[in-house]
């Protein structure tokens, strides 16, 4: 499905438009930083044409997008989608007969479509989400969508890890547009359900649907209670980033953005005809018409701006680098791969000084109990040496006192002998020359 338009009202991808390539962190070389020295140039350089470049480039690969739409049914999802883009992605639904089967689940469906604008082209693929909210028990009304999340997730996880990158798709979804009834009361559980589930897997962006239903004022009012309940639960809804080194018009806007979070949307693809003669896209009331790209009727432009004009590519950025990422190392942990976070992280030098430390104590106490165990094997060895020397000095004592008792009671026979005057039996020659000598 091609569609092309070409309206300067709406010229929100046209090149002299582009507000999110000039500001987009991989061009700044100053974004993110906060201390920035301004010099001014001697001369022309060329840098400046790096925008263009960037540009060039994208409007050759074309950019690719893919947004979400959650919400009850008849909030209309669908008409909005068709009134973003002014094309009819949605055909017009038959409502379903009373005796149709109706399904159980939430079903998911995506529609993709190429849109063409002033030679840039947008591969838009929109996920919708039918059945949420529309069952008596809305409980897991959530979880077709977290997975359908996640399964994009996977499959460019895969698309990674292949060795060839060259054509890696993006199907990860970039935005969620997150429809809220408008009942002009507070957030319902099956909101807040919702949100708290999917805030850190999506680019969350709430709306009240159909807000051509409040009054200026219901709406303000419920807008104050739909952000403290978003506050209160912690909850994280897409915030725009600001760099320093932008111009005062560029931060004006987005501040205008900002403050019109949730975005009160009213959503036609049809145009209808002003009592001062201007035909515009709009829904007619017996008491009037209300015109959706009329800033005065409500905050379609805004979001409009937001999703297409000024944030396209930071939306991309984001669910790149911190949605997709986070959920990334999750599952590695999760599949047991270690990533080794000393490589990614950065490093605290005081927290690492304390870590070696503990590591070499440890090494330390380790080599100590080591050198423990060594030293009292070798006096045991010792020991045992010892005793068993000791036995046999033992022993050998033994066999020369025995001999020498032997010696000694040989001699005292001996003296008996000569004292009794019996004549001594010319035993040994040293005992025949010691008696010379005594002769002599
Ligand atoms: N009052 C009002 N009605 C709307 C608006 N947007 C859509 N509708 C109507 O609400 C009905 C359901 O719209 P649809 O887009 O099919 O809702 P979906 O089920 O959420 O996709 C249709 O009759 C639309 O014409 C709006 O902003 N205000
Ligand atoms: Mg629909």
């Amino acid at each position: 499905m091609t569609d092309s338009y070409a309206s300067s009202r709406n010229g929100d991808l046209s090149p002299s438009q582009n507000g999110h390539a000039a500001s987009s962190p991989s061009l700044g070389p100053n974004a993110g930083v906060s201390s920035v020295i301004r010099k001014k140039l001697m001369g022309y350089v060329g840098f400046a044409n790096l925008p263009n470049q960037v540009h060039r480039k994208s409007v050759r690969k074309g950019f690719q997008f893919t947004a979400m739409v959650v919400g009850e049914s008849g909030l209309g999802k669908s008409t909005l989608i068709n009134t973003l883009f002014n094309t009819t992605l949605y055909a017009p639904k038959e409502p379903l007969p009373p005796t149709a089967e109706r399904p159980k689940t939430v079903a998911i469906e995506s529609i993709d479509a190429d849109i063409e604008e002033n030679g840039v082209r947008l591969h838009l693929t929109v996920v919708d989400t039918p059945g949420f909210g529309d069952f008596v028990n809305n409980d897991d009304s959530w979880r077709p969508i977290v997975e359908n999340i996640e399964s994009r997730f996977d499959s460019y996880l895969e698309q990674e890890n292949r060795v060839n990158r060259q054509k890696v798709v993006d199907n990860r979804v970039h935005a969620c547009l997150y429809f809220i009834q408008p009942t002009g009361h507070s957030l319902k559980q099956i909101d807040i359900e919702f949100m708290r589930r999917l805030h850190t897997k999506v680019n969350l962006i709430p709306v009240i649907a159909k807000a051509d239903t409040l009054t200026d004022e219901e709406i303000a009012d419920f807008k104050n209670r739909i952000l403290a309940d978003i506050a209160h639960h912690h909850i994280h809804i897409f915030q725009a980033p600001t760099y320093d080194n932008e111009d005062e018009e560029t931060i004006a806007e987005a501040e205008e953005i900002a403050s019109k979070i949730p975005f009160a949307v009213v959503g036609s693809d049809k145009v209808v005809a002003t009592p001062d003669g201007r035909e515009v896209r709009g829904r007619s009331y017996p008491w009037g018409i209300i015109e959706v790209d009329n800033e005065e009727h409500c905050d379609f432009v805004k979001l409009r701006q937001m999703l297409v004009r000024t944030y396209m590519e930071e939306l991309r950025e984001y669910t790149n680098d911190v949605l997709y990422e986070n959920w990334r190392t999750e599952k590695l942990l999760s599949m047991g791969v270690a990533q080794d976070s000393s490589v990614f992280k950065e490093i605290n030098p005081a927290e690492r000084m304390q870590e070696d430390r503990v590591l070499h104590e440890a090494k330390l106490a380790k080599m100590e109990a080591e050198m423990k165990m060594v030293f009292q094997q070798k006096v045991q060895e010792k020991e045992a040496k010892l005793k068993q020397s000791e036995e046999e000095l033992y022993a050998r004592h033994k066999e020369m006192k025995d001999a020498l008792d032997k010696q000694r009671s040989d001699l005292e026979e001996k003296k008996r002998k000569i004292e009794s005057g019996r004549p001594l039996t010319p035993e040994k020659s040293n005992t025949s020359k010691k008696n010379r000598f005594l002769r002599a």
